[in-house]
């Protein structure tokens, strides 16, 4: 969780009042990954530090502002200190490092104190931002308290720049001269857990260092001449070379606050050390068993993505912005991959044929992923005729639930970065299984670590409720089934149809979103509610499950999405005359049963809103009142991508209503890389 961002400008004249815009835009597009505090370091003036005291090093004082809460109230804060301190903000650099950070606590509460940067001690001489957790941070806190460091917060991340100054005195005492990527280098030698850190030095005035393993972390290069000759120059040489030109580089916990500065970035590999130095940028692999690190040749990347995607536009939020943008994003999702009576996924076609060979097909995720993949499940089972199995995967971990070589096990998961999927592939990877992924997050761990896989390709999604990359995920699992299945004669018909049905979804999509208006009355009808049910079974079990999550995030509203088959067995139970209850009901093989569902209901006078095809009115309401939702009909198998979109719209308008915070709801945010 949380955002980490660096901003480094060389060789160009940048005022300080444009550095800390830089690192609070930065900030603003990482806050969906954390919230709860944030905080920024940037240089002093050398001069007006001058006469306070022997200090460590000759450069300037850091200057570090931390604060609990939102992006904005660090932001306020900032100012106003900068403005009582009588900080120059209009002076110039022609180089500068600045750190950012936006935190989702996992060691101390939310506090300025435990806000990051976090710091060395006295004179901030080293300054760490940290996105993760060092689970052996108890071990080295014992260690450094023994020589004489004192801790200021509770979180894990202080022992890292504390390490550091130890590290870095320890050399220096021996009067051997280190240089950062020595010190860094050494420092996360003694760390267990997952990070993506940031160091920022005193010593080392102008330098960045970055380096990860388990959290994403990308580098952001622009070339203020030529901004185009980098990507093609920098595959070809060990660094990007200390060539005097002026340029800009941007450390970033994903691409949404790189996009807008450029194009180019490179995704930084688990144990690798990228150092920025005079204009340079090196990459050093690092190996535990080895003394030294080898220096590595990494490739530039073109970033595939447009500003417009990380921004609001005519939007009150981005959840409403990414539940109305899914007709675009699923026609993206299926641009190059449906041909006449056929479809093509680049990423898995030379892995069919093993696909087709497993014993068991096992989907893997969490969430809002795990239930696009139960929505897509019957169709693949259907097509391919080989058991599809769930698993949640923090239960999968739990149980260390058998996985073998003869199984495929498909990984889902928007961000790509989710600390219980990934850990649940290296899992399945070690037990020989064929790992396939489907992400949206191109350059994230699932999408490199998998043997092959499927992008959803939905663009960026912000929200920290997921929605277009819900019907996204179902759509590209029901491609792959349409794949797996190609080579079957007695299929070809139905797979035909749905082919068809694909091309046409987008248009069902924008159909469905004109019921805005009228999910936001039945919000409004809602809005003194407890809790909610919502009953699906077949392909829609999942629509009940993903509906009822929805409401749960963002409206901060108890709702349970049950398989309507089981209600006999226990939630009949909590049926009265006040318990709002929405039945779904659209036409598919389990019609029938769900009529029976809503009379059985009807006996004992639930309150009821029936989700229904267009037309059915009548027919699903006959025994007693209930409120309809009357939706397009859709072949069975694409009916969840339908059906779950008033529903996102009644979680909206909900929270709206409510006045609650609809894309960083409490306590949750979006990308989940601790366990
Ligand atoms: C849904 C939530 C959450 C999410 C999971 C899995 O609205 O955002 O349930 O789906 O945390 O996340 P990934 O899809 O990124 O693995
Ligand atoms: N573990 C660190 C802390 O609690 C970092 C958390 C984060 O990733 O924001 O401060």
């Amino acid at each position: 969780m949380c955002g980490i961002f660096a901003y480094l400008n060389y060789n160009v004249a940048r005022e300080r009042r444009y550095i800390m815009e830089v690192l609070f835009n930065g900030l603003r597009r990482l806050e969906y990954r954390g919230y709860d505090s944030s905080g920024i370091a940037i240089d002093n003036d050398l001069s007006s530090a001058a006469g306070e005291g022997e200090r460590p090093y000759a450069s300037a004082l850091p200057l570090v502002f931390r604060q609990e809460g939102k992006i904005e109230s660090l932001v306020r804060s900032v100012y106003s200190e900068v403005d009582a301190m009588g900080l120059d903000l209009e002076k110039s650099f022609m180089v500068h490092a600045g750190i950012a950070h936006t935190r989702w606590a996992t060691h101390g509460v939310p506090s300025p104190r435990n806000s990051h940067p976090q710091s060395s001690g006295s004179w901030d001489e080293f300054l760490v931002v940290h996105n993760g957790i060092i689970t052996n941070y108890e071990v080295l806190k014992e260690t450094l308290i023994r020589h004489g460091f004192t801790f200021e917060s509770d979180t894990d991340t202080e022992v890292i720049p504390k390490l550091a100054k130890f590290v870095f005195d320890q050399a220096r005492g021996g009067d051997q001269s280190v240089t950062f990527s020595q010190v860094v280098i050494e420092v996360i030698r003694q760390l267990e857990g997952a990070y993506a850190l940031i160091f920022k030095s005193s010593h080392y005035p102008n330098e960045l260092i970055a380096c990860r393993r388990g959290s994403t972390l990308i580098l952001g290069v622009k070339g203020l001449t030529d901004e185009k000759s980098y990507a093609a120059s920098f595959g070809d040489v060990k660094t990007l070379t200390a060539d005097g030109q002026p340029k800009e580089l941007f450390f970033s916990s994903d691409l949404c606050a790189i996009v807008e500065h450029t194009k180019n970035y490179l995704a930084i590999e688990d144990n690798e050390v990228v150092h920025l130095k005079d204009g340079s940028v090196s990459v050093l692999k690092f190996d535990y068993s080895k003394e030294k690190p080898a220096s590595v040749q990494r490739a530039l990347s073109v970033l595939e993505m447009e500003v417009e995607q990380i921004k609001k536009g005519n939007y009150d939020h981005f959840m409403q912005k990414e539940i109305h943008e899914q007709p675009h994003s699923l026609t993206t999702t299926m641009r190059g991959r449906l041909r006449d009576k056929s479809v093509v996924l680049g990423g898995l076609k030379d892995h069919l044929k093993t696909i087709r060979h497993s014993r068991r097909i096992i989907f893997v995720g969490c969430g809002t992923s795990y239930n696009a993949a139960l929505a897509a499940r019957p169709f693949l089972e259907e097509l391919s005729g080989i058991p599809v199995t769930m698993e949640l995967a923090s239960d999968l971990l739990d149980r260390k639930g058998p996985i073998y070589r003869e199984d495929t096990a498909v990984f889902v998961s928007q961000s790509g970065e989710t600390a219980d999927t990934l850990l649940a592939l290296e899992y399945a990877l070690s037990n020989g299984a064929l790992c396939v992924g489907i992400t949206n997050t191109v350059g994230s761990t699932l999408a490199r670590k998998t043997h092959c896989g499927v992008h959803i390709n939905a663009g960026c999604e912000i929200g920290v409720a997921s929605t277009k990359a819900y019907t996204s995920q179902i759509v590209v699992i029901t491609i792959m089934a349409l794949a797996i299945g190609a080579d079957s004669i007695s299929t070809q018909s139905r797979r035909e149809s749905i082919i068809n049905s694909l091309s046409d979804l987008p248009d069902k999509v924008r159909e469905v979103l004109r019921l805005d208006n009228e999910m936001k009355d039945l919000a409004e009808s809602l809005m003194q509610m407890q809790s909610l049910l919502v009953f699906g079974r077949g392909y829609n079990y999942a629509t009940a499950l993903e509906g009822a999550l929805k409401v749960k995030e963002v409206a901060l509203t108890h709702s349970e999405g049950m398989l309507a088959g089981e209600m006999k067995h226990g939630p009949l139970a909590l049926v009265d005359e006040t318990l709002p209850i929405i039945v779904i009901a659209t036409r598919d093989a389990c019609f029938s049963q769900q009529q029976s569902v809503i009379q059985q209901l009807h006996a004992r006078k639930g309150r009821l809103i029936v989700m229904c095809s267009s037309g059915d009115a009548a027919s699903v309401c006959s025994g007693g009142s209930c409120r309809l939702i009357e939706v397009p009909l859709v072949a069975d198998c694409l009916q969840p991508v339908i059906n779950i979109i008033p529903l996102q719209l009644l979680a909206y308008h909900l929270t709206v209503l409510r006045g609650y915070d609809v894309d960083q709801p409490r306590n949750l945010a979006k990308s989940v890389t601790t366990q």
